[in-house]
């Protein structure tokens, strides 16, 4: 029994026999199930590659040989054994043990994601780079069959692929799930590869029948066995040599196939057979993605603790209910998604509307230009992209979407700060990402009243691309009151709070907690919903300007470009005074992780530092 907070580094597998690592394997699914039992994170994509982290960290020399985990969700064995099982009881909280990889945390943790499909290109620039630095180390992406759905996978692996001088050993991790089940064409070539798994019956009967004398050179011979059996792959045409389909939980065999990897000096991919969720009934048997992220969940019931009150949604839940609602009312209707129908709260969509949405993969680009493609057809099209996904489909929203003037729905979830998954997961970067192209509306709904009117005004009123914002968080709402037909008509901001002393100009759900401490403090507050984010509203902007009052602008969101640059840029064209303007927002930096209120508290864009801030100006 090995005592996980005393490992330091890798370098203690060298001693372990078998046994022992598959003892350790146990150990660590024990530690994980109930380490995240507290603190939750992601569960299941864990559970499926202690085995193979364990055998990748027996086998290569990690800092040296460069491991590099795609998206980098599924890490936390990796992280136990560089020696921070210690740290897991602070997972994804402020301060604390990041969910991704950090190089900040460790020399092992070679490159940083959380976005996904990038493992292959960054192996290609370390595969070269070796031409400058005369380093000889391995270097092994490890990618899942969810992220080798990504665009930038299959660049990297034609990039690759064939080159003889470059060895990088890409391990496919394919457990046949993204999130959810993985989809498309791949992943059926994948299943073909795995059904057929004739390799390893062929590879023990090769062997029975190679000649004695043949056999102790088995190793050698195994391979070149192996290549022949197994060269009609997808990797082979790639110009990869491929090892496959491996059990990803049998720890004699992936240690033997890795070491062959090593040894090979053509570019090559291993196929990993893993079972995502391994080892917890509840995360085996889930084939929604409920398990791939979680909170804190009791072990024994498999019930996640978070309680659930009456009439209190997340904003993907009041999203997707008004979706269902206009599916139902609108034949001509798609949703295109990349890979996020659980996390988007559109499970039940789904069921209903099985025809009406189409999961492209981890495939932003596709989804958004796809998106064109239906709305050019006059089909009514809602693409939900996190806001932070959508950074990967600029070009699409500017050239194939706007550029056209296409009415296309994106629905940009998780805008704002998010919370545990931190920096790479913020929603910061949207509205300067999205402000400056030309026919494009942003809007932010403050309730989900709001949000309804917004919808209806962006598919039946508006004619070109709209986003719109919208949290992580909860909102009140009672899915029997039904959603209202009333649109808005025009782009127009509401003056929700009438007040003289100071005018308080935001969008998004803080308005209503603002607007409820300025009447509970008898402040005397003009605060303006800007729910058109694009375009302002000059009228309502001359009218707070001729208060002559000082104006504080706040956003959840980059302040480089955002919706008080936008402000000031339409005050400084008109010549209008801009000396009485505050901006309140996220200065130039990434933001890491922690909870939402912890987040802004220490940022100074908490309510209270609002309130404030207010009464300064005042
Ligand atoms: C660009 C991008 N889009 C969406 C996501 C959200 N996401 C995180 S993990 C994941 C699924 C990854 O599946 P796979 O690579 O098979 O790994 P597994 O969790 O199954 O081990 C998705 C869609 C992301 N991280 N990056």
């Amino acid at each position: 029994m090995i005592n996980l907070s005393d490992i330091k580094d890798p370098s203690f597998l060298n001693d372990l026999s078998i046994k022992e690592l598959e003892e350790l394997s146990g150990e660590i699914r024990t530690f994980l199930i109930e380490s995240l039992s507290k603190t939750g994170g992601h569960l299941s994509s864990n559970l499926g590659v202690v085995e193979l982290t364990i055998a990748l960290h027996k086998v290569f020399d990690s800092p040296k040989d460069k491991l590099i985990f795609d998206v980098g969700h599924q890490a936390y064995t990796h992280k136990i054994l560089t020696g921070r099982a210690k740290d897991f009881d602070t997972l994804r909280m402020h301060k604390g043990l990041s969910g991704f990889l950090k190089r900040s945390e460790s020399i092992h943790d070679i490159y940083e994601a959380g976005h996904s499909s990038t493992s292959i290109a960054a192996a290609s620039g370390m595969e070269l780079s070796k031409k400058f630095i005369g380093n000889g180390n391995k270097v092994i992406p490890i990618i899942g069959d969810g992220a080798l759905t990504g665009g930038m996978a299959f660049e990297a692996l034609n990039f690759l692929g064939g080159k003889v001088d470059h060895q990088p050993i890409i391990i496919l991790n394919d457990n046949q799930m993204s999130i959810s089940e993985n989809i498309g064409f791949l992943s059926n070539i994948l299943n073909d590869i795995r059904s057929k798994n004739s390799y390893r019956k062929l590879k023990s009967n090769a062997k029975k029948i190679l000649p004695k004398f043949l056999r102790r050179f088995s190793s050698k011979v195994e391979r070149g066995v192996k290549g022949f059996l197994t060269s009609n792959t997808i990797f082979n045409d790639l110009g990869f040599s491929y090892y496959g389909p491996i059990n990803g939980h049998d720890m004699k065999e992936l240690i033997k196939y890795l070491e062959i990897a090593k040894k090979t000096n053509r570019a090559c991919v291993i196929h990993v057979l893993t079972e995502k969720g391994k080892g917890y009934k509840p995360s085996e048997k889930d084939t929604i993605g409920s398990w791939h992220g979680v909170g804190p969940f009791d072990i024994e019931t498999g019930v996640q603790i978070a309680k659930k009150e009456l009439n209190i949604h997340s904003w993907s839940e009041i999203i997707a209910h008004y979706m269902i609602n206009y599916a139902k009312n609108n034949e001509k209707f798609a949703i295109v998604i990349p890979a996020m129908i659980g996390g988007s709260s559109l499970n039940r969509f789904k069921e209903l509307h099985p025809n009406k949405i189409f999961d492209v993969g981890i495939a932003e680009q596709l989804a958004v230009t796809m998106s064109s493609g239906f709305a050019i057809s006059g089909v009514d099209v809602f693409t939900p992209i996190y806001s932070t996904f959508i950074q990967r489909a600029y070009d699409q929203v500017n050239h194939d979407v706007a550029r056209q003037n296409l009415k296309v729905v994106f629905g940009l979830d998780r805008s704002g700060i998010v919370g545990a998954d931190g920096e790479t997961h913020q929603g910061l970067f949207d509205i300067p990402l999205l402000r400056h192209i030309p026919n494009m509306t942003i809007v932010h709904p403050r309730n989900p009243v709001e949000a309804f009117k917004l919808l209806n005004y962006a598919f039946k009123v508006n004619t070109g691309p709209l986003a719109i914002r919208y949290e992580r968080g909860n909102e009140y709402f009672d899915f029997s009151d039904g959603i209202t037909n009333e649109a808005f008509d025009k782009p127009e901001w509401e003056i929700i709070n009438k007040g003289k002393e100071v005018v308080f100009l935001s969008f998004g759900s803080m308005l209503e907690r603002v607007k409820a401490e300025v009447l509970k403090q008898k402040l005397d507050v003009c605060i303006v919903d800007a729910k058109f984010i694009k375009p302002l509203d000059k009228d309502i902007i001359s009218y707070i300007s001729d208060l002559d009052v000082p104006i504080v602008i706040y956003e959840e969101s980059s302040l480089l470009g955002g919706f008080g640059s936008a402000v000031l840029e339409h005050l400084v064209i008109n010549k209008m005074d801009t000396s009485k303007i505050t901006l309140m927002g996220i200065k130039d930096e990434f933001i890491e992780q922690g909870s939402k209120d912890l987040v802004l508290k220490e940022l100074n864009l908490d309510l209270t530092s609002i309130i404030k801030k207010i009464k300064e100006v005042i």
